[in-house]
């Protein structure tokens, strides 16, 4: 049984490798020969992770899964959330995206926020989906070279440093994706026993 991830992203896929571990085998968007942008219209996670699986299911007819990830910021009003990936217009630009949560965010005491991934899966006999959150707080400057995206600016809760400034494994081990995909994989190993060896 072939699954594909439906992702651009190769820092996701790095870490969902990492998460899933090397049994969990999954085909890439190259593989099933789709090279679109997949679009991400709507303004829920929810609902851009199931465009993005249900566009590759319609295209190529395997199981497919996608995720979409935001950074909630409690002072933001929620900000850059949905439009994480965009927040400083495009081309998407991490850097530019940090310097806006920072500008924003000068003088600010509560620096709370979360990562939220959504996961969508979708396959011939329907659609599912499942969650993570890893709570933090936004650093007051920047830390750290690893990882991706807004890792330099999150500190995980119960931590000192940013993700950017673990090991992956550790940020692989607490963080949201992390969550999302465990209660994946608990699907898929109760729904599609031969998906995981
Ligand atoms: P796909 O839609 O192709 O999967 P994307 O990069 O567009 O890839 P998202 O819309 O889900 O992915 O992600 C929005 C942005 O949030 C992403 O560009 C990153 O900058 C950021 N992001 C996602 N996961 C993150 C993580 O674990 N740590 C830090 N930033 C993250």
């Amino acid at each position: 049984m072939e699954f594909v991830f439906c992702t651009n992203n190769e820092h996701k896929i790095q870490e969902v490798t990492q998460i899933m571990g090397s049994n969990f085998v999954f085909l890439k968007l190259k593989d099933v020969h789709f090279y679109d942008e997949i679009p991400e219209p709507f303004d829920t996670l929810s609902a851009n992770a199931a465009i993005k699986a249900n566009t590759v299911f319609f295209y190529c007819g395997k199981n497919c899964f996608a995720e979409d990830t935001g950074l909630f910021i409690d002072a933001l009003l929620g900000e850059p959330g949905v439009y994480s990936a965009r927040y400083a217009g495009e081309p998407v630009d991490s850097s530019k995206n940090i310097q806006k949560v920072m500008d924003k965010m000068l003088g600010c005491e509560n620096r709370k926020a979360f990562f939220k991934t959504v996961i969508s899966l979708v396959t011939q006999e329907g659609e599912w989906q499942f969650e993570g959150i890893c709570h933090g707080s936004i650093a007051k400057q920047l830390s750290g070279k690893d990882g991706f995206g807004y890792d330099p600016i999150f500190i995980p809760d119960g931590y000192t440093q940013t993700f950017a400034e673990m090991d992956v494994t550790l940020k692989n081990n607490i963080s949201h994706r992390k969550k999302a995909f465990d209660h994946f994989e608990y699907f898929l190993k109760h729904e599609y026993p031969n998906f995981i060896k």
